[in-house]
């Protein structure tokens, strides 16, 4: 199996916390996402990473390909059991993949000051009105760690690089944050260049 990655998108990073998760080896390709090289193209019609090649199954879009690698490879679970439950993880996944990852995206490729100034001031709205939500569990609408934990991590570790401090008011996500970085998945996930965001 190859993953195809960036080393500092969030999108490929949530695919390398579920691998580490998992505990499974797997080949890491890392990528420049603006210079793909040529044989990712061919493969990948959205020429987006992360994209996993495993023999001749080729799955590109991160939640593809989490939830395939949650099904292929089922210990730990990282989706609860009963349709319910897996309904509101994958609303959740949706909302965190609207909302947060679209914009950090907004941030990071805004083009003027005022533009990500205005994204900037939404997540942190966001992220810090759900701070009973965080409060509930240990984990994300769970007592186990789950697919949308490996989901939410990468956008929290990167907020000091899209220049967000949340309030020390939100204890509950803040402690959250202590607990997930400290998993050794997590730390195990990051690449150099995500370890330098917070250093
Ligand atoms: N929704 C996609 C987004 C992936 C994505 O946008 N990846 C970026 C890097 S963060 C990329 O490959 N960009 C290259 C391009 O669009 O040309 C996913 O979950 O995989």
């Amino acid at each position: 199996m190859t993953l195809y990655s960036s080393p500092i998108c969030p999108w490929s990073h949530r695919t390398r916390l579920v691998l580490r998760e998992k505990s499974v080896g797997m080949d890491i390709v890392y990528v420049d996402a603006d210079h793909l090289p040529e044989d990712l193209l061919d493969l990948n019609p959205y020429n987006t990473v992360p994209t996993l090649v495993d023999r001749e199954l080729v799955l590109y879009d991160s939640r593809v390909i989490i939830e395939y690698l949650d099904e292929r490879f089922p210990h730990p679970p990282l989706m609860p059991v009963d349709p319910v439950t897996r309904a509101q993880f994958r609303l959740a996944l949706f909302r965190i993949e609207k909302d947060w990852y679209g914009l950090a995206e907004e941030i990071e490729q805004a083009s003027d000051g005022r533009k990500a100034g205005r994204a900037r001031k939404i997540l942190t709205e966001s992220i810090v009105s759900s701070a009973e939500i965080f409060a509930a569990k240990p984990f994300f609408l769970s007592d186990e760690f789950s697919l949308v934990d490996c989901s939410i991590a990468p956008i929290l570790w990167r907020l000091p690089a899209y220049g967000i401090e949340l309030p020390p008011k939100v204890k509950p996500i803040h402690r959250y944050m202590d607990r997930v970085f400290s998993r050794p998945s997590f730390q195990h996930s990051l690449t150099e260049q995500e370890q330098e965001l917070r250093l």
